[in-house]
């Protein structure tokens, strides 16, 4: 019998509200939109598992909550031990754009440098009010990866996430080498 190396990878996902973090993580967990989950009041994690054949098997965590109504006790458990952060905004709407810088240094200050996604939801909709150029560029000069996605139509929205699955298989490569 072979074992199987097992790795957990906990992803938050952070933005203003109504820009789709919940319907992506649904998305992506799940591969349907719009069922009958509850609106996070709180925290909520959602769970995937990624098999990479004779490498391991990646349990991607998910975790999301309500923006605004996010409460101070919570705050610090949820950062805590995060891979990673998809920070989401909607392209249909210029203000949760205008907030990223916001987002990018609440994570910064409550997870430190970890890797980053830039995520502007919504691609099926008409009526952008963000240019992919100017986003590429918020993006690049934060050192993170940008994504048009539609949770709707689940366009993009596996990369996103499968970015993060490979991370334990990267940090291996540039450890020490077992003796
Ligand atoms: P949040 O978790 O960031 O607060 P939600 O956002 O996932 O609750 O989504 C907010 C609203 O946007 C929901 O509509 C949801 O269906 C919609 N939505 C999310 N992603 C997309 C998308 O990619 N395309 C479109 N067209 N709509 C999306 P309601 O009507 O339930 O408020
Ligand atoms: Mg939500």
């Amino acid at each position: 019998m072979t074992l199987v190396k097992e790795y957990r990878v906990k992803v938050i996902m952070v933005g203003d509200y109504a820009v789709g973090k919940t319907s992506l993580a649904v998305r992506f967990t799940q591969d349907r939109f719009q069922a009958i989950y509850k609106p996070s009041l709180g925290v909520d994690f959602f769970l995937k598992k990624v098999n990479f054949p004779d490498k391991g098997r990646v349990k991607i965590l998910v975790f999301d909550t309500a923006g605004q109504e996010f409460i101070a006790s919570l705050r610090q458990r949820y950062y805590r031990g995060a891979s990673g952060a998809v920070i989401v905004f909607d392209l249909t709407r210029r203000e949760t754009f205008d907030h990223l810088p916001m987002w990018v240094g609440e994570v910064q200050m409550h997870a430190g440098k970890i890797p980053l996604s830039i995520v502007g939801n919504k691609a099926d909709l008409e009526g952008r009010e963000v240019e992919k150029g100017e986003a590429e560029e918020f993006a690049k000069r934060h050192d993170a990866t940008y994504y048009e996605t539609s949770a709707l139509s689940g366009e993009n929205v596996q990369d996103v996430f499968h970015r993060f699955a490979v991370l334990p298989f990267q940090s291996e490569k540039t450890a020490p080498e077992d003796t």
